[in-house]
Parts: C-alpha cells; sequence; structure tokens
C-alpha cells in the first residue's frame, strides 16, 4: 500500500491541455480547488503528499502518474507518447531518484504511465497511442529483471488502459464493460462498472478505501458491496482533459 505520492497543481496553461472529450475547456479556478481537494483526500487517508508547483510550460504536467511506472524495486522514467508532455519527469525524476533505483525508457520507445497497472507481481502494459510495443518491450526486459510478469494489453479506444481498467488489490479489477472477458486480464476478478458511468472505472484504491469521481452512483453502490469505502471526488475539470483520479498522482 503506498504511503507517499507526488502530485503537481494544475497551472493556468491547463486549459491548452490536450483533449478529446469534447467537453470544453476547463475551468481553471475550479479545476485548481478539485486539485486540492484532492490533495486533501490522499492527506485524509495517511498519505504524505509531495506538492509541486505548477510548471505552465507543461499544460498536462498535473497528470504526474504519466511520468514514471513505479514499482516496489524500481522506477522506470517513462517517455511519453505525446511530444508536448516529454520534459513533464524532469523536476520529478530526483525526487524519484532519492527513492529507488531508476530505469529509462528510450526513443523510440513510449510508454506513459497511465498505461501501467501494476498489480502486485503482475504488471499490465497497455499498447496505445501513447505506449508502443517498443516501450512496452523495453518495460518487460526492465521489471522482468526484477522478478515480474509483464502483460500487455491492447487498447482499442480510450487514452490508456487506466482509462478503463484500475487496480483494486488482491486479484480485484475495476474495469469498463469491454474488459470483461479479455484474455490477458485472465486470473483477475473484474468489478464491471455500470453502463454510462465508464469514466468512474479511473478510481484510486488504498487498502480498502477507494477515491472515485462523483456523480457515478452505481459504481459507489458496486464497491461499497464489494467492502470498499467509497470517498467521492468532484473531477469535472480534470475529465475535460481526459485525466482521471489516478493520473493526478505518482505514488510511493
Ligand atoms: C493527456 O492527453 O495526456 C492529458 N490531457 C491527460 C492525461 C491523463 N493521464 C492519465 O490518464 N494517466
Amino acid at each position: 500500500m503506498f504511503r507517499r505520492a507526488i502530485a503537481r497543481k494544475p497551472g493556468a496553461s491547463a486549459h491548452r491541455g490536450l483533449t478529446t472529450a469534447g467537453l470544453g475547456a476547463p475551468d481553471i479556478a475550479l479545476m485548481q480547488d478539485q486539485h486540492e481537494a484532492y490533495v486533501r483526500a490522499l492527506e485524509s487517508l495517511g498519505v504524505a503528499v509531495t506538492l509541486l508547483e505548477a510548471d505552465e510550460r507543461y499544460p498536462d504536467g498535473c497528470f504526474v502518474e504519466d511520468v514514471a511506472v513505479v514499482t516496489p524495486d524500481c522506477i522506470v522514467i517513462t517517455r511519453p507518447g505525446a511530444p508536448s508532455r516529454r520534459g513533464e519527469g524532469a523536476a520529478i525524476e530526483p525526487l524519484l531518484a532519492a527513492e529507488r533505483p531508476i530505469a529509462r525508457i528510450e526513443a523510440p520507445g513510449s510508454v506513459e504511465g497511465g498505461d501501467v497497472i501494476v498489480a502486485g507481481e503482475r504488471v499490465l502494459v497497455g499498447l496505445s497511442e501513447r505506449t508502443n510495443a517498443d516501450g512496452a518491450s523495453q518495460l518487460e526486459t526492465i521489471l522482468s529483471a526484477h522478478g515480474y510478469q509483464v502483460q500487455p494489453v491492447p487498447v482499442a479506444h480510450g487514452l490508456h488502459l487506466k482509462t478503463d481498467v484500475n487496480w483494486l488489490g488482491g486479484d480485484r479489477l475495476l474495469v469498463t464493460r469491454g474488459y470483461t472477458s479479455r484474455d490477458e486480464l485472465a486470473g483477475f476478478a473484474p468489478l464491471v462498472v455500470p453502463e454510462g458511468e465508464e469514466y468512474a472505472a479511473n478510481s484510486l484504491c488504498r487498502g480498502d478505501r477507494v477515491l472515485v469521481p462523483d456523480g457515478f452512483p452505481g459504481t459507489r453502490a458496486l464497491l461499497e458491496r464489494a467492502g470498499f469505502t467509497v470517498v467521492a471526488l468532484d473531477a469535472s475539470e480534470f475529465r475535460k482533459l481526459d485525466g482521471g483520479l489516478t493520473c493526478l498522482s505518482l505514488r510511493l
């Protein structure tokens, strides 16, 4: 279970963040409030948060999850598939290097952390528009040396694997319908978010608590029935940039 997290405040340039959502530009003041609430929620779960100031050079810089893959044994600095996002990791890397051995994804490979789920010894890697086969293969080489089993998972729709699939601990995954019976996820027990609540699949679990985007009662009920305590957070402005609750932190 993670005890620490790194997050970065969204800046005014976030209105130029990459998006396919078609929901309009985010309201920056509201986004900053939502980010503050997110940090407070993590702290209320006992997580110590290192909060970085906004870096206006990077409109998507608050989505820190994408710049690294954290495991208990090593940390892999990614090479984001989105060229505008390369460079976001530079300020974060020294913080990570102080914690664990560092490895990196090199060109022409690309990996974004939103595509990588570290579920105990199993690692699922989404092959998406942002994470290519070369990047996934580099990640496999690095992580298999530490005893991890790396499973590629083709991502046909959505930005990242974690847009649709997230780990709930043990063998449980929270997934959207399309991931209910995928061979690549064999051995996991999927909890499927109700139709129309796909955005809530990007929820962040820590032990028996789950941070869930506000406004998805079916997912909330599903998680509560499964024994989790739900903490609902408004993520409307991050959603406008295709981002969700996992994207906003690197967890150590
Ligand atoms: C992007 O397109 O890169 C950002 N607007 C959203 C990144 C979301 N990150 C994540 O899901 N891990």
